[in-house]
């Protein structure tokens, strides 16, 4: 009787570390535009977006061109309305109410994700990762503005008026939407503590059942 039940724990544990392996990464994007500009250059581009798991780290890949050489702030923007082109996206998105910051500061909003720092090409292929944005639960990034700035995002540190709130990072030079680009809508929205976590903290749980079955049963 015992053996049995050692085998089905042992089955379903190897069950659950297959869902666990199970492609099921989200991903959104972003096509970025901004107006023709006097030397008939235009930022365009995309911005992907992507989480492997509920609660887990964002991916962030940006490819643009037509940008000028330089530091921009780049950040993501409580609207996803572009009825009045970039200007309508709002503030960054600032769920805590807190003050402007650094993708890296403590306090920061969670759509402060810093400057791009573009090359003379104009163009830029980066990839990096963010602890505080999520494509999913309440806090989703998915359906906001996506903002690309004229100028260097001080990152709250600035003496200027705009630094707390803005990071004095001038205009607007490009933007879009953040869309979903997922097939796999199983997991969403994820439960608080993350789906993910859930299955990983039971099938480790099972093993550990089924090892303990196991010994007391020899
Ligand atoms: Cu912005
Ligand atoms: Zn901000």
């Amino acid at each position: 009787m015992l053996r049995y039940l050692v085998v089905a724990l042992a089955l379903c544990a190897t069950i659950c570390s297959a869902a666990q392996a199970r492609n099921n990464a989200i991903q959104a994007i972003a096509y970025l535009t901004g107006p023709v500009q006097a030397d008939n250059s235009q930022v365009k581009g995309n911005v992907t977006f992507t989480q492997n798991d509920c609660g887990q780290n964002v991916h962030v890949r940006i490819q643009l061109e037509g940008v000028k050489e330089g530091k921009h702030g780049f950040h993501i923007h409580e609207k996803g309305d572009l009825s009045n082109g970039c200007a309508s996206m709002g503030g960054h998105y600032n769920p805590d109410k807190v003050d402007h910051g650094g993708p890296h500061h403590e306090v920061r909003h969670v759509g402060d994700l810093g400057n791009l720092e573009v090359n003379s090409s104009g163009t830029i292929d980066i990839t990096y990762t963010d602890t505080v944005i999520s494509l999913t639960g309440k806090r989703t990034i998915i359906g906001r503005g996506c903002v690309l700035h004229e100028l260097e995002d001080d990152l709250g540190q600035g003496n200027h008026t705009d630094s707390k709130k803005t990071g004095n990072a001038g205009g607007r030079i490009a933007c879009g939407v953040i869309g979903v680009n997922s097939e796999d809508l199983e997991e969403w929205p994820c439960r608080d503590g993350g789906a993910g976590a859930l299955r990983s903290s039971l099938s480790i749980l099972t093993v550990i059942v089924a090892i303990f079955l196991a010994r007391n049963h020899n």
